[in-house]
């Protein structure tokens, strides 16, 4: 077992970790529909959702994870397609989707929605099953976009679980919907983990215990950000979240990611105020109002906290806003010369 630290870059990560096994088949799959996007003349958006798992053994029993319900990232992908893009959903698996996540077994249980009409038999004598008439309304609203979505094959799904998982399908994705040059966004709101255990150095069986403390020494995944700016995406709008706990640190952290990766936007936003506050961070390419000397623009979006809470009538979600005002910035992106 190898136990020095090792320094990973893109390049010696895809040569010494293994790809998934279907990879190759998704790919196909993800290629075709992508030609059936250009075909049609759709702007395509690679929405990354949930949060990547860090396997500890090669036969998994334990792992780390990081923390996102998929929410950001379901929720963002339906004001794409309402927007009218095509959509590559790349989210961990049983993370919430688009749709469905309206219907999630611990919010609103599906089961609590249906009711047994007791004097309405069918022609069998069966009972008839019918929808809470409070939950109609909103039922069939959800239900004829989706079904419009579903008709219209504009929204494509692909899972992931492990870090691993995430890296080899994000780098294959890309490229493959780097075809569309300026056409394409990348909206990267997964929660991927910054620490790993390559392969090499995993425990072929359950870590045993008994021995006293566990100490392991994870290595830094690859900032892939960088390489997929420059070799993988050919021009596309590549939007990147930075999550974090200490608000301080928001907004130098997004600015030192634009710094190090050289993309278009980091969209910050503090754990506790997600859901009503974010804010965009972009190199100030000049025509912006700044604070002087900045070389970044800060550009707050939020709504009032209570139109967020859970059981209100008229409830708004800040992904409506986010996803409004990107669509805006794509389209001056498309706009601009090469
Ligand atoms: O999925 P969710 O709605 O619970 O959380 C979304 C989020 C906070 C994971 C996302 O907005 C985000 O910041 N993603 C990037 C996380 C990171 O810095 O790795």
């Amino acid at each position: 077992m190898i136990t020095e630290p090792t320094s990973f870059s893109a390049e010696s990560y895809f040569a010494t970790q293994s790809s998934p096994p279907n990879l190759g088949q998704e790919i196909q799959r993800v290629r075709e529909w992508i030609q059936k996007q250009v075909a049609a003349g759709n702007r395509v958006v690679l929405v990354t959702s949930g949060g990547t798992t860090v396997p500890l053994e090669l036969n998994v029993v334990r792992f780390l994870d990081n923390f996102s319900a998929g929410n950001r990232g379901a929720t963002s992908a339906e004001y794409f397609l309402k927007a009218g893009y095509a959509v590559i959903f790349m989210h961990r698996q049983f993370s919430l989707q688009p749709f469905s996540r309206h219907y999630s077994h611990s919010t609103n249980p599906f089961l609590d929605m249906l009711e047994i009409e007791e004097d309405d038999n069918s022609p069998d004598g069966t009972p008839r099953i019918s929808v809470t008439p409070e939950k109609r309304a909103k039922l069939l609203k959800t239900l004829t976009v989706y079904k419009a979505v579903q008709a219209s094959g504009t929204l494509f799904t692909l899972t992931f679980v492990t870090v691993n998982d995430y890296l080899w399908l994000l780098r294959a994705v890309s490229q493959e919907l780097s075809v569309l040059r300026k056409k394409a966004m990348y909206y990267l709101a997964a929660a991927v983990s910054d620490f790993f255990l390559p392969k090499q150095k995993m425990s072929e069986h359950k870590i045993q215990s008994g021995k006293g403390n566990l100490s392991i020494e994870m290595d830094q995944v690859p900032k892939i950000l960088k390489t997929m700016v420059d070799e993988w995406t050919r021009d596309g709008y590549i939007v990147s979240f930075q999550l974090e706990t200490d608000p301080e640190l928001l907004i130098p952290k997004a600015r030192a990611a634009l710094e190090r990766y050289g993309h278009q936007i980091v969209i910050g936003n503090d754990l506790h105020r997600r859901k009503f506050e974010v804010v965009f961070v972009t190199p100030n390419t000049g025509g912006h109002q700044t604070d002087g000397s900045a070389q970044y623009v800060e550009t707050w979006v939020r709504i009032d906290p209570a139109l967020t809470y859970p059981g209100i009538q008229q409830i708004k979600e800040i992904e409506e806003d986010i996803v409004d005002e990107l669509v805006k910035r794509h389209t001056t992106w498309i706009g601009e010369p090469q």
